[in-house]
């Protein structure tokens, strides 16, 4: 009796053991989602439209900072755009960011361009340099990609001709000219240094600069070159010292001014520092510690808003700051506008397709974080504004809103 009933037992107990060796036999359920692997995309919804928007900056490399800064503006619209669940046509669109970095080289620019126009984007925002958006612009007009540029201000952007080149900020004439006549006119230099760092950005904000220094009766005693590379100037900064200027610009990004502005501390240059928005960023005091001084620096933003439109912009970078716990550099909130710009656009084509919302585009009149946006007839926003500033207790300053 006794071995009779550990028989059924032993038989009961191997059945439970077969049906659990068969489960682990059969074949594999897809996985849980996990934080590492999270499970796949539910394809989208027939009504809905996927709006792929292509992002480039320097994500990597010296001016990271600057390129994240842009990019976390460009997450911010995408969040804020699908939260709205806006139509296009007749159906749901979904915002998607297809992110890339180009580390503010050339070469790289064309090639994460190509990618974005291989991977058919519907528009890009990007670059943040010069020298990478005037040739990645080539590829985006040869694909009818619609691109705006938040941040690239050498004039030659918008004027090659291509129908699908923007830019939510003013130029570098605008910039260097405001500057060259304030250096003259307001901090009265007579006796003026200019350093180029040779990129398509810096050489052209220094020669519009200089050109609008001359012709408010300034004079040029010097002015050299640099690279958007270097860390050491001493032997230009000596050979400008010897010229006694009370003025000094520099075309080029923080990066390098910062570290110049520590050497022009230590040589005891007594000069007022001017540079134009590749220099203007909340980064540059932190970079050049106390060398910044007090009202030593004098840059320009490519934007800025003042009375009634002011509101929007610190409602944004207070966002900013909450959202990414950390202040806004430069151009995050030009990203962000310039990424509805081209939301605005396909809404009012009721297409996504290129071809379709291009030419609205150019008929662009969106009221942005940054004020209000349209462009004139080479993709220029039309009665583009800069912001002065100064650096005071180590903070970026603003002393005047000026078009
Ligand atoms: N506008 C200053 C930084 C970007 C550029 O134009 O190269």
């Amino acid at each position: 009796m006794q071995l009779k009933w550990t028989a059924v037992a032993l038989a009961a107990l191997s059945v439970v053991a077969c049906g659990k060796k068969e489960e682990a036999a059969a074949p594999a359920a897809a996985p849980a989602p996990t934080a590492a692997a999270p499970a796949p995309a539910a394809p989208p919804a027939a009504d809905t439209l996927v709006v792929k928007i292509g992002h480039v900056g320097p994500t990597s490399g010296a001016i990271a900072h600057l390129g994240k800064d842009n990019e976390l503006g460009a997450k911010m619209a995408i969040e804020d755009l699908n939260a709205k669940q806006l139509k296009i046509g007749d159906k749901v669109a979904k915002f998607e960011l297809v992110a890339e970095d180009d580390a503010g080289d050339p070469k790289q620019g064309t090639a994460v361009a190509q990618k974005l126009v291989d991977e058919k984007v519907n528009g890009v925002v990007g670059h943040l340099n010069s020298g990478t958006t005037i040739p990645a612009s080539k590829l985006y007009s040869d694909a009818g990609i619609p691109q705006i540029s938040p941040s690239a201000t050498n004039p030659k952007y918008t004027r090659q001709g291509f129908k699908t080149a923007f830019r939510v900020v003013a130029d570098d004439t605008q910039l260097g000219g405001t500057l060259g006549k304030y250096a003259v006119e307001t901090l009265k230099g007579k006796n003026i240094a200019v350093i180029d760092d040779r990129t398509a950005y810096g050489q052209g904000v220094a020669e519009e600069f200089e050109k609008a220094a001359k012709a408010a009766g300034g004079t040029i005693v010097g002015h050299e070159f640099t690279t958007d590379k270097s860390t050491d100037f001493n032997a230009i900064l000596t050979k400008l010292k010897g010229a006694k200027p009370d003025v000094l610009f520099f075309g080029g990004m923080d990066a390098v001014g910062g570290p110049m502005l520590k050497q022009v501390k230590q040589l005891g240059l007594n000069v007022k520092f001017m540079g134009g928005d590749g220099l203007c960023t909340g980064e540059l005091a932190k970079l050049a510690g106390d060398a910044i001084g007090e009202d030593m620096v004098v840059c320009a933003e490519a934007g800025g808003v003042d009375g009634d439109f002011k509101a929007p912009l610190d409602k944004f970078k207070a966002d900013f700051k909450t959202k990414n716990g950390v202040d806004v550099q430069i151009y995050a909130p030009y990203v962000y506008d310039a990424v509805n710009v081209l939301a605005d656009s396909m809404v009012r084509a009721g297409s996504s397709d290129p071809a379709k919302y291009l030419p609205e585009v150019g008929k662009t009149n969106y009221k942005g974080v940054t004020g209000p946006i349209a462009f004139d007839e080479k993709g220029d926003i039309k009665n583009g504004a800069l912001t002065l500033y100064t650096y005071k207790g180590g903070q970026r300053t603003q002393i005047a809103v000026v078009r």
